[in-house]
């Protein structure tokens, strides 16, 4: 059985092995906050009230934003979902790991057992830990050989999580059944499932050959194959009976969960990996979340996330957990508006710009497919109606919440991960010096506070489904930051400043340790 922590707390205090060490900040009275990361998919620098947004109310995330410091300038490290992911929770940028694009839902675990993660970190320190929602990183221990009617070889109990509720990839991807400390949770005997990315079982409608079993949602683009709920999916899948989500029900159900953990663990320190499938496609709310605002069913799904934010924190506050419970609120990428079904996202945008002013979405080198929305609130210890302007990146989670709980990072482990406590808490003045991003067709991009620079790419300029813009050039891309839409490219007028970010790029590429040890 885990104990509570019993050692008073001073983040600053413990050297952080594999990281950097950020200049002493106060030790704090508190003892070991809870930690929620509530990390929405899609969701996009310009999508929340707190953030701009005016055609969609999100009062439950603005009043998180007015108890702690909303961040302008934080970055995911990938504009999409898994490689996000992976940096994310390994501190390792996904780059430097194949197999770590998109995932298929039976793709084999790519973080593997032996990799230290964020929950490891977590553990090492007493905590108790829980992955809760879309999981995309990957699941037993070779892709397409699961067994999905048995418990599997491996899942995140293996990556340090004592607790998993998960979609294995996500809403988009089969198998359409949660997964619960590595089983299908509610299975049912009476329908096996079998899961392929190859081919069709024979005798299973899909999207493409019985349309007119698409009673909830039809395919705009790709998403023609398996048939659950009435909604077409990426892969094949047979069988899973009553184990089989309803896509309406999905938000509820991983609240109740969260709910549930939070509930259990409510006297000792626990971390909670809170990853929503909305606003992600297909976009299908429930009723409840329907109409309230003009953009459809990707507005309702922003509506539905704030719900379930405000779930969690009326929660927190009735346990009494959420003086002393450090919430940090963000989404993977940025937003894209018609990523495969017909649910009239684009139609419907009157006027809203899901990237904010930024130029790309989600997929893009452009500003817009990683610049993100990051919320950090823990009433015990950080100040709050702050807004920073700090530049910082996900990649820096692990490390920086190590520096929190005093958890030593082994050698190697999270070799791209800093610690940026003192930023994150609004404690210290200091800004990243850069931020890698990775677009979707593997566009590099350095990012400073001032300065953009986008390696050249050969790849497309636009991804034709969704229109999104690459930010992908042949020539080399150099932007001020200043004039917030990436347009006027300086790499001609400005070869050192093109040299000096290729310089660092390089150097990160190959492992080299850039960032001053001390601030
Ligand atoms: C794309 C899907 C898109 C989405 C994305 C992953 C098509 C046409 N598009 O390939 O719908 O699932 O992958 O999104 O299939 S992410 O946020 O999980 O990275
Ligand atoms: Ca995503």
């Amino acid at each position: 059985m885990k104990q509570p922590l019993l050692l008073i707390f001073m983040y600053s205090a413990y050297p952080v092995a594999g990281a950097e060490t950020t200049k002493r900040v106060t030790p704090t009275k508190s003892k070991a906050p809870n930690v929620i990361l509530i990390y929405a998919d899609d969701l996009g620098y310009g999508d929340l009230q707190c953030y701009g947004a005016k055609n969609v109310e999100t009062p439950n995330v603005n009043h998180l934003a007015e108890s702690g410091i909303l961040f302008t300038n934080a970055h995911a490290t990938a504009a999409t979902s898994t490689p996000s992911r992976y940096s994310m929770l390994t501190g390792e940028y996904a780059w430097r790991k194949k197999g770590t694009d998109i995932a298929t839902g039976n793709a084999g675990m790519i973080i593997r057992p032996e990799q230290y993660t964020m929950a490891d970190m977590f553990k090492s320190t007493g905590y108790t830990t829980a992955a809760i929602g879309k999981w995309h990183l990957g699941l037993g221990d070779q892709t397409g050989t699961q067994d999905w009617n048995a418990p599997l070889p491996c899942a995140l109990g293996d990556l340090g999580f004592d607790y998993h509720y998960i979609m294995a990839a996500t809403a988009d991807r089969v198998p359409c059944v949660f997964i619960e400390n590595g089983k299908v949770a509610n299975y049912d005997p009476n329908a096996p499932i079998e899961v392929s990315y190859q081919k069709n079982f024979e005798g299973e409608p899909t999207g493409q050959s019985n349309p007119e079993m698409l009673y909830n949602l039809k395919p705009s683009n790709g998403h023609n194959m398996s048939i659950v709920n009435g909604i077409s999916r990426i892969g094949y899948m047979k069988g899973g009976g009553k184990a089989l989500w309803k896509d309406e029900n999905i938000a509820d159900s991983l609240t109740i969960h969260a709910i549930r953990f939070i509930e259990e663990n409510k006297n000792r320190p626990f971390f909670l990996y809170f990853a929503t499938n909305d606003i992600h496609v297909p976009r299908f709310p429930h009723d409840r979340f329907r109409g309230k605002n003009p953009m459809g069913l990707r507005g309702d799904a922003i509506v539905q996330f704030d719900y379930c934010v405000g779930e969690i924190l009326k929660r927190l506050e009735t346990l009494g957990l959420r003086e002393n419970t450090l919430i940090i609120l963000s989404s993977d990428n940025g937003p894209v508006v018609d990523d495969g079904y017909d649910d009239k996202a684009e139609e419907l945008l009157n006027g809203h710009s899901p990237a904010g002013p930024l130029r790309g979405n989600k997929y893009s080198a452009f500003e817009g497919g990683t610049r993100i929305p990051a919320i950090l609130s823990w009433p015990a210890e950080v100040k709050r109606g702050k807004t920073s302007d700090r530049l910082v990146s996900q990649v820096d989670w692990l490390a920086s919440l190590a520096a929190l709980t005093g958890a030593i990072i082994p050698k190697g482990a999270a070799p791209d991960s800093y610690d940026f406590l003192g930023s994150w808490l609004g404690k210290i003045k200091k800004d990243r010096p850069w931020v890698i991003e990775q677009s979707s067709n593997h566009t590099m991009s350095i990012r400073t506070k001032n300065w953009k620079y986008i390696e050249p790419h050969t790849g497309p300029k636009i991804i034709p489904g969704p229109k999104v813009e690459t930010g992908s050039s042949a020539e080399p891309q150099l932007y001020k930051i200043d004039e917030v839409k990436e347009v006027i490219n300086y790499a001609k007028e400005m070869p050192e400043k093109v040299a000096e970010m290729q310089a660092i790029l390089q150097g990160i590429r190959e492992g080299k340790k850039l960032i001053n040890r001390q601030f």
